[in-house]
């Protein structure tokens, strides 16, 4: 790991009332633009560029990239073939940056975007601070850091450990994310949902890894990808988590226990979101309240 001068430093920071307020301007934003994506709704592509964002960091670097300079505003990082569909999650948070940029970073508002998003989407809470710093164009990372989807379970593995998740349980949560969303063949090369309830944060993922009948097809661009009856697709590096007996275990337990997964995967995208960043010790970890919360 880097030596502690090497990681990015987190800046002064405002009240938690104030995000909390920045948090309900994109909550009220997910329910009012809720057609986008065949009414999927905008809470999917959210949790992945906040993803994206932190996928950058590499721990041996001696400015670990990840989310604190908020890169992801330069086309550079925007423009990487990976990042195919996520300038309509920027293009969402925009408005909300230029409303608040006097309070809030690029790091801070993509990484709040998806912990907005998991929130309202009936996923679990997930501790946030706030202090990234924006910095400018020559810190941003070069493309192609992002996990290929072709691949099996020694490469997911491999690629995890590169980013400081030395733990099989850690892997295995993040990916339950893929129970949001879907592929898209024009951003991807991969098509389809991977299963029913496509905007609730839920352990759906893995009962269907476990439950539907799978079969290896090659789809219209050219990439093999699992299907199922029902619709649902998995990506080569999904089913890598149950061709691999140590990531299956983990699997069966999420399947069967939805609060344990969300304990693991509130933990694990924390830590993945900070990556990079020292937090001193006395900064407050804040968990912010959803608006049927705050209705209530
Ligand atoms: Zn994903 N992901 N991902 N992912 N991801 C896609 C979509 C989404 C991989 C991957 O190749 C792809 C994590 C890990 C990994 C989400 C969240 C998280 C898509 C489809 C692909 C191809 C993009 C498209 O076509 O629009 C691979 C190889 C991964 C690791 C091995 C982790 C970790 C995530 C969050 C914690 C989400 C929410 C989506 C759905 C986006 C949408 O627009 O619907």
């Amino acid at each position: 790991a880097p030596k502690s001068s090497e990681l990015a430093k987190p800046v002064d920071i405002f009240d938690k009332t104030d995000y909390q307020k920045i948090y309900n301007q994109i909550a009220t934003k997910l329910r009012e633009e809720d057609e986008y994506d065949n009414y999927i709704g905008y809470g999917p592509v959210l949790v992945r560029i906040a993803w994206h964002a932190s996928g950058t960091f590499r721990p041996h670097e001696k400015i670990p990239a990840g989310t604190y300079g908020g890169t992801m505003r330069f086309d550079k990082e925007l423009d990487d073939p990976s990042n195919m569909g996520l300038r309509n999650a920027f293009n969402f948070l925009k408005p909300i940056y230029d409303e608040n940029k006097d309070k809030i970073s690029h790091g801070d508002l993509i990484t709040l975007g998806g912990v907005c998003a998991i929130q309202e989407m009936q996923g679990p809470k997930i501790p946030w601070r706030s202090g990234r710093k924006d910095l400018p164009f020559d810190k941003t990372p070069e493309n192609g850091r992002l996990p290929d989807a072709s691949r099996d379970a020694t490469y997911v593995r491999n690629y995890y450990h590169g980013l400081n998740f030395l733990d099989d349980k850690e892997i295995v949560a993040l990916l339950g994310a893929h129970c949001l969303g879907k592929t898209h063949l024009k951003n991807s090369g991969y098509e389809g949902p991977w299963g029913a309830a496509s905007n609730m944060f839920t352990n759906e993922f893995f009962k269907n890894l476990l439950n539907e009948k799978w079969e290896l097809k090659t789809n219209e661009a050219g990439n093999k990808q699992w299907d199922s009856p029902k619709g649902y697709m998995m990506l080569p590096t999904d089913m890598a988590l149950v061709q691999d007996n140590k990531f299956k275990k983990l699997v069966e337990q999420f399947a069967n226990d939805e609060q344990y997964f969300f304990k693991v995967f509130s933990k694990s995208f924390s830590k993945l979101i900070e990556n990079g960043i020292e937090f001193p010790e006395n900064r407050k970890v804040w968990l912010f309240k959803t608006l049927d919360e705050q209705e209530e």
